[in-house]
């Protein structure tokens, strides 16, 4: 048969794409983003998640993180609101499908995983909310660990977009295949697993590849090795979400998401060099990249 094409995705592709942003909107009309993330040792992750958020449109976020680390969240966090989950012995608690099904009412998208942690209540909360939750839904990190080895009838029991952002690590864990077979063909490991489970598939890495279900792949050009630090895949997530939840179609928030967050790198890169750069500093300058691809004329 013949092999289905894949879309480059430069400035002048990711512009299109573009969301537009109505002069007389207000904070409820850019979508509210619940991010559900964190565990002792890793409140960063979900801090840089949610600000990054922020840093790319979305009129609210809230971060849902367990109890033990959400005053420390309420100091590192300004703008995002926070939410604390029961936890028991420094693990989520039983109770905590329950405050989070609270929690999600009234919000435009979800997402789950930075820094969240592989404990076994944690990993059972996820595949629970998946299942449950028909919010627009980005998975990333410890979210993904947790959905490994049960992914069975996702792809039916979810009605809402499901985006995924592994890297090859985590593809690797999710596909059940070792990391060199993933990094071999990026672009079918990714079609294959969108098809079969009925998810878009941002599979990162130089040339993030994006699949969706219906045989589309994209292929990222922006980003740069400034991008190998600690952080960079948590801000992608929030990017992820904040498109999601300003009502983007999951497939194009995906592809955006990810030129975007290259995009902000390559913009840093341009001052600083490809060696040094740090998370947070790439989420910084997301506003000024999409002020500046929305500004090009075509
Ligand atoms: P190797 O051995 O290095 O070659 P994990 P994580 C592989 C949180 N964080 N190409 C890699 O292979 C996250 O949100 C918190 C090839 C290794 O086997 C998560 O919740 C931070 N292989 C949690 O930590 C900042 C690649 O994958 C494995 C690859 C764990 O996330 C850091 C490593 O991945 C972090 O974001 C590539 N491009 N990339 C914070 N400040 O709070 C990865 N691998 O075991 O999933 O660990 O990605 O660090
Ligand atoms: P994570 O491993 O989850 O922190 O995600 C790392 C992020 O940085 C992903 O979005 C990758 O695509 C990106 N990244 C890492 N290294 C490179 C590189 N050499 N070129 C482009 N992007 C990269
Ligand atoms: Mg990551």
């Amino acid at each position: 048969g013949q092999t289905p094409a894949q879309i480059l995705v430069d400035g002048e592709f990711a512009r299109h794409l573009l969301p537009p942003r109505p002069s007389d909107g207000h904070k409820g009309t850019f979508g509210h983003l619940l991010i559900i993330g964190g565990s002792t040792g890793k409140s960063g992750a979900v801090a840089l998640a949610a600000d990054s958020a922020m840093r790319s449109g979305v009129g609210l976020v809230t971060a849902a993180v367990p109890k033990g680390i959400h005053d420390i969240l309420e100091v590192k966090l300004t703008e995002p609101m926070t939410v604390p989950l029961p936890e028991v012995d420094g693990a989520l608690g039983a109770g905590a499908l329950d405050a989070l099904t609270e929690a999600w009412q009234g919000k435009q998208a979800l997402a789950v995983g930075p820094g969240l942690g592989q404990n076994e209540q944690a990993q059972e909360l996820v595949r629970r909310l998946v299942r449950d939750c028909d919010l627009p839904l980005v998975i990333d990190a410890d979210g993904l660990n947790s959905l490994a080895g049960h992914l069975e009838g996702l792809s039916s029991c979810r009605p809402g977009t499901t985006v995924i952002t592994p890297h090859p690590g985590e593809m690797a864990r999710l596909a059940q295949i070792p990391v060199e077979e993933v990094q071999q063909d990026r672009l079918s490991v990714a079609r294959d697993f969108a098809l079969r489970h009925g998810v878009i598939v941002v599979l990162k890495g130089a040339r993030t590849v994006i699949a969706s279900p219906d045989g589309t792949a994209w292929i990222n050009a922006s980003g740069n090795p400034g991008m190998a630090s600690g952080g960079m895949g948590d801000v992608l997530t929030g990017v992820v979400g904040a498109l999601l939840a300003q009502g983007m179609p999951a497939a194009e928030a995906a592809v955006l998401a990810t030129y975007l967050h290259g995009a902000a790198a390559d913009r840093l890169a341009c001052r600083e060099g490809c060696a040094g750069l740090t998370a947070g500093e790439i989420a910084h300058e997301l506003a000024a990249v999409r002020y500046e691809l929305g500004r090009r004329s075509g």
